[in-house]
């Protein structure tokens, strides 16, 4: 268990790739030795289950990064601005539910991480000067509905040679054939929209951890 804890960029796999299905596993998996300074993953266990986390995935978890949240009918409507985290204040999280827990380890070169689309989960601080090198590989149903931001025209790539990234920032697959919400702008925090503080406050979620005052982001 971390003691000392900072850690960035808390989110939930489902708002990057939940229009598939939900029974998709997240694995992270380190290419090195990844000690605790060099920043592994942490995730909160219970976050995906826990009832204090109730509401976070009617209101958070069900928006979707490229479209709009739960509320919206118009893609880009009603859309949140940045990248995606919920926050980058581990504290935050953990007041939802007393039983939940930051956990990571010192992760060895091939081990596994795997999760649900439901758990928050984030990035200890690197305080050293090196890079550490990982991959996320994600698995499902072999006959669940692909995200069709990941796949070829909506259909298993087994074996297909995928041109580049896709979907979520735009970029070198861009000429592919669209998916039925294109992303919109190559630059998240450009987005237009509110930000996560004033989505949190209209979702009902507790603001007493989060910071009254946000630094604006440009439009
Ligand atoms: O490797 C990291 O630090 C982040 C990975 C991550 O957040 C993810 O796989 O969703």
């Amino acid at each position: 268990m971390v003691t000392h804890l900072r850690c960035d960029a808390c989110h939930t796999p489902q708002i990057y790739m939940g229009r598939g299905t939900l029974d998709l596993t997240n694995c992270w998996i380190p290419l090195m030795d990844v000690p605790l300074e060099m920043g592994p993953l942490c995730v909160l266990e219970g976050s995906n289950a826990l009832p204090g986390f109730d509401r976070m995935h009617e209101t958070y978890c069900q928006w979707d990064f490229n479209h709009g949240d739960a509320t919206s009918t118009t893609p880009g409507v009603n859309d949140i601005r940045g990248p995606g985290p919920f926050t980058s204040n581990p504290w935050e999280l953990l007041s939802y539910d007393p039983a939940a827990r930051w956990m990571s380890a010192k992760f060895e070169q091939g081990d596994v991480l795997a999760f649900t689309m439901k758990t928050f989960h984030g990035s200890l601080v690197n305080t050293t000067a090196a890079n550490r090198l990982s991959v996320d590989v994600r698995y499902q149903p072999l006959d669940a509905p692909l995200d069709d931001r990941y796949s070829i025209q909506g259909h298993a790539t087994a074996g297909a040679e995928i041109a580049g990234p896709r979907g979520l920032f735009g970029g070198a697959a861009a000429a592919m054939p669209s998916p039925a919400v294109p992303a919109r702008g190559k630059t998240p925090g450009l987005k237009p929209g509110r930000s996560m503080y004033e989505a949190k406050r209209e979702w009902g979620l507790p603001l007493e951890h989060v910071e009254a005052t946000e630094p604006p982001l440009p439009r």
